[in-house]
């Protein structure tokens, strides 16, 4: 097990001194700017997931501090992922599971981090995306935070689909706008605006872009940066769910997506997409790096840097997250601790993200909540070399879990069915080792990180009657995108 609830850890950080009283040293707080990226997978230039992933301001940011290499979603889905980490909880001791089930409700008495923080003297800002929606808490905006800016939305292309495959928004194409029209142009904007402010109490700046969420329509020069006929696809064996048990191949949905993709020819027009549209996001990472140093608080400011879980773009015959393999469950994370982080320094430790949470308020001097269930990777700050022998751990539904090592992939399903990779001889796992005997101890020891016993579901939503159809279909189905 991996959970740390009881331990309250009280850190000799390098704001010790402002532990004990803490509201009333408030101003000995560093700052905190945490940027949330919505499905960034690890196509980017420093964690090299596709040869043409061009993301130099975002390598250039992380490269301030340390770089996790081998970091886990606590869940492959937007609003599972994110409940988790900003409570501290993950899903199977919420309910919340998958992205149909209001956030909410569940943690309506949670200490998040945002209401943690607050408590404790920060100024509670956001911008974006940084829960899910609402999650059926129609004023967490205006009562969890001292001020919420609504980004607004993105320009259209003039056709309802771009690529021809009619699949709501999964779709891709440029736009003719320009970055300015873009939300996220807006959102960092707005962020510069606050950083530039003098605040009477220490910042906590939430600030989460929505791209490379889909669609994926960025203003035309991104995509002119990658040639359609340049495009090199996933590295993808054909006959690659042919070892996987059936709840996996239930996930890898290769009949949905997949098989529009590729008969509508589009797969290299995704992928031109999916590139064109982190380059985007990138950019306006330049500026809010821009924006950090015109502040003049860099000195004082802790950054952490992550994407809520991953993407498939073809492997395994799947699209989007929904899944327990590393291309939905990896994702990037880093942290920037002045006094603590060295410049350039990587960690391939393996660690999920519930260890966020506990991380930012330990850096910050501030005395970590028992109820979280991860640990702070205060140590592999220090020291990335430090040893480490924790897990990430992801869960998609109920009962389906994912455990990464430093060289294996642990899957079991609800049904006990089970996967197996070993990384160091099978980067892409394609080869299931599950059911070689040679390998039952290292199922056990992976197995220990999955509980006993997982909360039931948190409520769904309920069908809108207008709208019965489209709900219905939600409920059925898992994977809902939005
Ligand atoms: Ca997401
Ligand atoms: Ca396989």
């Amino acid at each position: 097990m991996i959970l740390r609830s009881g331990r309250i850890f009280v850190a000799a950080a390098w704001f010790a001194a402002a532990v004990f009283g803490a509201a009333a040293h408030a101003a000995d707080k560093p700052d905190i700017l945490f940027i949330a990226i919505d499905d960034l997978n690890d196509w980017t230039g420093c964690l090299g997931g596709h040869p043409q992933a061009s993301t130099p301001n975002l390598d250039r940011l992380v490269a301030r501090g340390t770089l996790f290499t081998n970091a886990q979603c606590a869940a492959p889905a937007c609003n599972p992922s994110r409940a988790a980490l900003m409570s501290g909880l993950r899903p199977f001791t919420s309910g919340v599971y998958v992205n149909s089930q209001p956030w909410g409700p569940p943690l309506k008495d949670a200490l998040t981090l945002n209401r943690y923080l607050m408590q404790q003297g920060y100024r509670v800002l956001a911008g974006g995306k940084i829960y899910h929606g609402s999650g059926g808490l129609a004023d967490h905006k205006a009562t969890d935070w001292h001020e919420y800016f609504e980004r607004g939305g993105d320009p259209n292309p003039p056709v309802k689909s771009v690529s021809g495959l009619n699949m709501s928004h999964f779709d891709w194409g440029p736009l003719e706008a320009t970055d300015e029209e873009m939300g996220d142009y807006r959102l960092v904007s707005w962020a510069s605006e606050r950083l530039a402010q003098q605040h009477d109490q220490p910042l906590f700046l939430a600030v989460g872009f929505v791209k490379p969420h889909l669609p994926w329509y960025v203003p035309r020069k991104y995509f002119d940066m990658f040639p359609l006929d340049s495009i090199q696809l996933p590295v993808v064996k054909d006959d690659d769910l042919d070892d996987i048990p059936a709840a996996g191949v239930k996930m890898a949905r290769p009949e949905g997506d997949h098989r529009a993709v590729v008969a509508s020819d589009q797969w290299k027009h995704a992928v031109q997409g999916y590139l064109a549209t982190i380059k985007f996001l990138d950019g306006q990472i330049g500026r809010l790096t821009e924006a950090i140093d015109r502040s003049g608080r860099a000195d004082r400011m802790v950054i952490v840097l992550w994407s809520d879980h991953g993407w498939h773009l073809g492997e395994k015959q799947h699209w989007r997250k929904f899944a327990l393999w590393e291309r939905a469950t990896r994702a990037p994370l880093a942290f920037v601790v002045p006094g603590l982080t060295k410049p350039g320094t990587r960690s391939d430790a393996a660690v999920d993200f519930m260890c966020i949470y506990p991380t930012l308020v330990e850096v910050a001097g501030l005395p970590v909540p028992s109820h979280l269930e991860g640990p702070s990777v205060r140590p592999l700050l220090a020291d990335p070399q430090s040893a480490w022998d924790d897990v990430g751990l992801t869960t998609h539904g109920r009962g389906n879990h994912g455990v990464r090592s430093n060289d294996w992939r642990y899957i079991r399903y609800a049904d006990g069915a089970e996967e197996l990779y070993r990384h160091s001889t099978d980067p892409h796992e394609w080869t299931n080792l599950a059911n070689d005997p040679q390998h039952a101890a290292v199922k056990q020891r992976l197995a220990a990180a999955i509980p006993a016993t997982e909360a039931a579901n948190a409520p769904s939503e309920e069908p809108k009657p207008a709208a019965k159809g489209r709900a219905k279909a939600k409920k059925q189905r898992p994977d809902a995108d939005e």
